[in-house]
């Protein structure tokens, strides 16, 4: 039998004595490192009261309901980051930028805790991490070093925590899926250089949405529903988990697209994901392996940001169902 990779020989051999790589090795370690820690907190449920109950009066940056969890996990994921050589962090749960480390030369932007809404339903949950290259030098305004095209990213990934703990890297060079050993507390290499199919027969839509969408997803949704009679000539299947690295992970898996587009709600105009820690990570991920990531039209990785909380419509994964939809555009 091969001899087991493990992440830190991975990211090793990656970061060799570039000075570079091993900043972002040691960050996304310590990201991973805090990942098990809210891993054990999810994995005791009911147990661990109140991790889905909402936190304070007010709302999240981005205007959803904060719930315990997001909070615990936000503080984890930066305390574990404190000592590595991230100048500043953009997450979900701080309206502004958060300041780390002076010296630091990445930024990073985390969800930290993706699928509050399923917290307490023992359904997977997770965190989502973006990063780029951070030169103080260069980017005086900190907010405008988070603020580049996805396509600036070095680094990016999610840990899921379902049955079990997995880790969807790419640090560039192809999409690795890492798999969390309790019995050694290491994360393994599972999975190397991911391939999506380019064909699939499975789409991810919250689909109790469809009185508000635009003519161009309704008409793309109708045409699957209408199976092999219908204009695409073939039988379509359905999955939403409401945790979009779940979601994330079966594609990964096994193909399919995933699709939150902007629809008529107020304040959804512009879709749910948030650009740079949900979309950006995921598109990266997935161009890595094989599959594309589009607003619909756009790819994601060539849109530049103008607000560090922006949603963005989000269509990812096998390449020519993505492309099938931009057609209906
Ligand atoms: P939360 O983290 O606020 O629950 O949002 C999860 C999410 O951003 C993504 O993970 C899901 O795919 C999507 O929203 C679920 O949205 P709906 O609740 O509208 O189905």
């Amino acid at each position: 039998m091969s001899e087991l990779v493990t992440l830190k020989t991975y990211l090793g051999t990656w970061a060799g004595a570039d000075t570079g790589r091993t900043a972002v090795a040691q960050a996304v370690t310590a990201i991973a490192e805090a990942g098990v820690g809210i891993a054990d907190l999810v994995a005791r449920g009911p147990l661990e009261e109140g991790l889905a109950s909402i936190r304070g009066i007010d709302p999240n940056a981005g205007g959803d309901a904060q719930k315990e969890l997001d909070v615990v996990a936000e503080e984890r994921i930066k305390a574990a980051l404190l000592p590595t050589p991230t100048a500043f962090l953009a997450s979900e749960e701080s309206e502004e930028l958060i300041p780390l480390n002076p010296d630091g030369r990445l930024v990073i932007a985390v969800d930290p805790l993706d699928g509050s809404s399923n917290i307490d339903t023992n359904v997977s949950v997770g965190t989502i991490y973006s990063i780029l290259p951070y030169d103080a030098a260069v980017h005086t305004d900190p907010v405008s070093a988070v603020m580049r095209p996805g396509v600036n990213q070095v680094a990016s990934g999610f840990l899921a925590y379902g049955p079990a703990t997995i880790l969807v890297a790419t640090f560039g060079e192809g999409t690795q899926v890492f798999v969390h050993d309790r019995q050694t507390g290491e994360f393994v290499l599972a999975r190397t250089n991911v391939e999506i199919p380019a064909e699939t027969k499975e789409y991810g839509v919250n689909q109790s949405n469809v009185r508000h969408w635009a003519e161009p997803m309704s008409a793309y949704i109708a045409d699957c529903l209408a199976g092999k009679d219908g204009p695409r000539g073939k039988d379509f299947n359905m999955r939403w988990v409401g945790s979009m690295v779940a979601d994330a992970f079966r594609i990964f898996t096994r193909g399919g697209v995933y699709v939150y587009p902007g629809d008529k709600r107020k304040g959804y105009e512009n879709g749910r994901l948030r650009l740079i820690y949900e979309a950006n990570p995921v598109a990266f991920l997935t161009e890595q392996a094989k599959g594309a990531a589009t607003d619909g039209k756009t790819r994601i990785l060539d849109i530049q940001p103008h607000h560090i909380h922006q949603r963005i419509p989000l269509v990812f994964g096998s390449k020519a169902e993505v492309e099938k939809i931009a057609s209906y555009y």
